[in-house]
């Protein structure tokens, strides 16, 4: 099996490419925020046809860790145990303030002979200009001046010439871990994970702080609304998060709403009232 792959920019030009006996797989920086095509193919020399898997991750603003696989907020000095296994990469991220020493331990338990575990690591801000690299086979560490308070993304990848999945433990240690820039009580490296503003305590400026909306679907309470922190009108039903808690209805749920009261006085209700009572003598009258 001698598989290729390609990545296409949306106008057509190559931006990556690689093919190898066996895995293979290609990094690059997304030139631009577009619809990116990747082709998969045989080369010409193999006659046999081959079955094959297909992973894409990207390190960029918000992501998910999906159930099973490793990767979120790091703490100082806590150990993190991850398993890459081929095509995975784990992504963590962690807030370090300005001059801060910073080191980030990797020990690798799965090096030895016959392993072909290949990992690769890369550091960088939140702007993602890349600060490190390591291509070890084995433990390593990396020591870095935190350039600013900033949040920082770990990239721990299983490198394209890897044919077996690795085990690791992971360390980051000297970082201020709750830097919260912002009134909400979200730290800096978690509103980057799950997108929202690190400055504004109400990113999508619907009324409810980011803390409060939860993005689990459920409303619990005002402190729990499970409305989703990046949408102004969760349930897409006209009326935004922030007024359907406040009215006490299910900011969650199309089919409760605000009923709207618009105060009337009472000289517009006696006209209301006569103006129904000559339509309806009008009406009998026509029907008589
Ligand atoms: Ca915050
Ligand atoms: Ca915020
Ligand atoms: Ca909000
Ligand atoms: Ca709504």
């Amino acid at each position: 099996m001698w598989p290729g792959l390609q990545v296409f920019s949306a106008a057509g030009n190559l931006l990556a490419s690689a093919n190898a006996n066996g895995n293979t797989g290609v990094r690059f920086e997304a030139p631009a925020t577009e619809t990116l095509t990747v082709v998969a193919y045989n080369t010409s020399d193999v006659a046999a046809g081959y079955e094959y898997g297909l992973s894409v991750a990207a390190a960029s603003g918000a992501f998910k860790v999906v159930e099973g696989d490793q990767g979120g907020v790091l703490k100082n000095s806590v150990t993190v145990a991850g398993t890459i296994s081929v095509g995975d990469s784990d992504i963590f991220v962690f807030s370090a303030a300005s001059g801060e020493q910073v080191r980030v331990q990797y020990e690798d338990l799965s090096a030895g002979a016959g392993s072909n575990y290949n990992p690769e690591t890369f550091l960088y801000n939140s702007s993602m200009r890349r600060i490190a690299q390591e291509n070890a086979d084995s433990s390593f560490q990396i020591d870095f001046d935190a350039p600013a308070t900033d949040v920082y993304y770990l990239v721990i990848a299983n490198s394209s010439d890897s044919t077996s999945s690795g085990n690791y433990n992971l360390t980051v240690s000297g970082i201020s871990d709750s830097i919260n820039s912002d009134p909400d009580s979200l730290i800096d490296a978690f509103e980057l994970m799950i997108g929202t503003s690190r400055t504004s305590e109400d990113t999508d400026k619907d009324g409810l702080w980011d803390d409060v909306e939860t993005n689990s679907g459920t409303y619990i309470s005002p402190t729990d609304t499970g409305t989703d922190p990046l949408l102004q009108d969760t349930d897409n039903d006209g009326f935004i998060d922030g007024i359907e808690v406040r009215e006490e209805t299910d900011p969650n749920d199309s089919d409760s709403v605000p009923l709207i009261q618009v105060p009337m006085p009472l000289w517009a209700l006696l006209l209301l009232g006569g103006v129904m009572a000559i339509v309806g003598y009008r009406q009998r009258y026509a029907y008589s």
